[in-house]
């Protein structure tokens, strides 16, 4: 892929995927096609999340002070939430945001929801709406104005120890989502300077893009106190004495798509794990004039098993050369291509193509077995595709020890770079300017007793990661 920005744009139109021609700037629409891709999407997100929290859904406006209460927060996102100042001709008495987030919208509401420790754990999520009025360049799913698929799970615990156990659940099912989806990912602890505003700590999912530039896909905030605080969360413990809640959050969005389609995308266009392919076959019957009903009397059957056995598939009938379907099914990213002709029903065969590794597979055609044989491509499907992403994540990932190894490593070979950091904010700041890289922060790793960090050549005590990101 040489230029991986211009292929994800055209990606999005030519799949049908995205519209960005609407006319606010960082606002798109969803097209038919894409909107099946998040529909698919979110239930996978959701069979993990449901297991265990609520779904929820709160209003999209949060009044001022309710908003401004939290310092930090507040600061945070100043500079991007938009406000509604108007009902009418009337101005409101208070203005009221476009939540950029919803902690300040649903928190004040636990507050009233927890009385004692029976009350507790709450655990709720929603799939909302957001608004930031992002200053860095928008692109559609990447950096929107209105993030339209911003799925949030909101957690209030009686001890840190619940909530640090949450964090983990929070990572533990985003890890199998992403894995689910076959986005390949590093995680990591994110810096002081770029936790979330009012957090104690952020951990955060980053994708290697193909262009070598990394996207967060997914972040988990241990909230500790502080917006308990702010929003006097209280609850009574077994001695009956006042404690504030412990929280946690966690959110994805739209980006997940992003990171979809760039993960697997190649030259022909869009290629999608089965679990959100609108489609998971496509049925192509090779029609000649007087062979035509044997085709589709055989084809119309072999949708209809394929179907009632709850794969989705699609039969494509229309006068068009064949060579101009397989193009158009492939650009939308249909994991299976089933090609059936006159001389294949002589035969009793089938041919079977997949989008991914693009090999044409004979097969003997047996009604009661023909199900399982596409489940099985599905799988090996699926795992092979993960497989690809999280090796192109690994291989894309660089231990260095040299300073001037950084700066090189990036520019030549793009991906993430690892190296030894002695963890002091000053120091992973000058790095930041130094090396015109973004610190994505520590993982924990034994080193050596002896080593020391990159930049400042002090005690190391962190593995840090670095890249250039989105
Ligand atoms: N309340 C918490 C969960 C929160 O707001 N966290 S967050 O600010 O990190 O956002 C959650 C996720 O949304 C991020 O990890 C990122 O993947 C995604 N995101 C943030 N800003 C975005 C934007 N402008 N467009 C698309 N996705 C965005
Ligand atoms: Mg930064
Ligand atoms: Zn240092």
């Amino acid at each position: 892929m040489k230029n991986f920005s211009e292929w994800f744009h055209n990606i999005l139109e030519e799949a049908e995927i995205i519209d960005s021609r609407y006319p606010i700037k960082g606002m798109s629409v969803w097209l038919p096609r894409g909107f099946q891709i998040r529909k698919y999407t979110l239930n996978a997100i959701n069979e993990l999340v449901e297991k265990d929290h609520d779904e929820v859904l709160f209003p999209m406006l949060i009044p001022e002070t309710q908003l401004s209460k939290e310092g930090e927060t507040v600061k945070g996102f100043e500079e991007e939430v938009y406000w509604v100042t108007k009902g009418g001709k009337n101005d409101l008495n208070e203005r009221l945001a476009l939540r950029p987030t919803s902690e300040t919208s649903i928190y004040p509401m636990f507050s009233l929801w927890i009385r004692s420790h029976m009350d507790l754990p709450v655990k709720v999520f929603q799939t909302v709406s957001t608004f930031r009025y992002e200053t860095k360049h928008t692109r559609p799913l990447i950096r929107v104005r209105e993030i339209t698929t911003f799925h949030e799970t909101h957690t209030a615990h009686s001890t840190p120890e619940e909530a640090e156990e949450e964090v983990q659940e929070g990572i533990r099912i985003y890890k199998e989502f992403f894995d689910k989806l076959g986005i390949g990912y590093s995680i990591c602890r994110r810096p002081e300077w770029d936790k979330f505003p009012g957090s104690l700590y952020t951990t955060a999912f980053d994708a290697i893009m193909p262009d070598g530039k990394t996207l967060q896909i997914g972040t988990v905030h241990n909230l500790g106190q502080k917006f308990a605080q702010t929003y006097d969360i209280q609850f009574e413990n077994d001695e009956g004495e006042h404690e504030y809640v412990n929280q946690v959050c966690y959110g994805v969005s739209d980006r997940v798509v992003a990171a979809l389609i760039a993960a697997h995308g190649d030259e022909k266009g869009l290629q999608l794990p089965p679990v959100v392919a609108p489609e998971q076959v496509i049925i192509i019957p090779i029609i000649f004039k007087e062979k035509e009903d044997i085709v589709l009397n055989f084809t119309d059957n072999l949708e209809k098993i394929l179907k009632d056995n709850g794969i989705r598939v699609k039969q494509d009938k229309r006068d068009m050369r064949p060579g101009k379907k397989y193009y158009e099914w492939e650009k939308r990213g249909v994991p299976i291509r089933i090609e059936v002709g006159p001389r294949d029903i002589e035969n009793n065969n089938i041919v079977l193509i997949r989008r991914d590794t693009g090999k044409k597979e004979f097969i003997e055609y047996d009604e009661n077995t023909i199900v399982d044989v596409v489940k099985e491509c599905m799988d090996n499907i699926t795992k092979d595709m993960k497989e690809a992403s999280n090796k192109f994540q690994e291989e894309k990932t660089f231990f260095v020890t040299k300073p001037e190894q950084i700066k090189k490593t990036i520019n030549k070979k793009g991906g993430i770079v690892t190296c030894n950091w002695c963890g002091e904010i000053d120091c992973g700041k000058e790095m930041e300017d130094k090396f015109d890289i973004d610190v994505l922060g520590t993982q924990e790793a034994e080193l050596e007793d002896d080593a020391t960090c990159i930049n400042c050549g002090k005690k190391a005590n962190h593995k840090v990661l670095v890249s250039k990101t989105y």
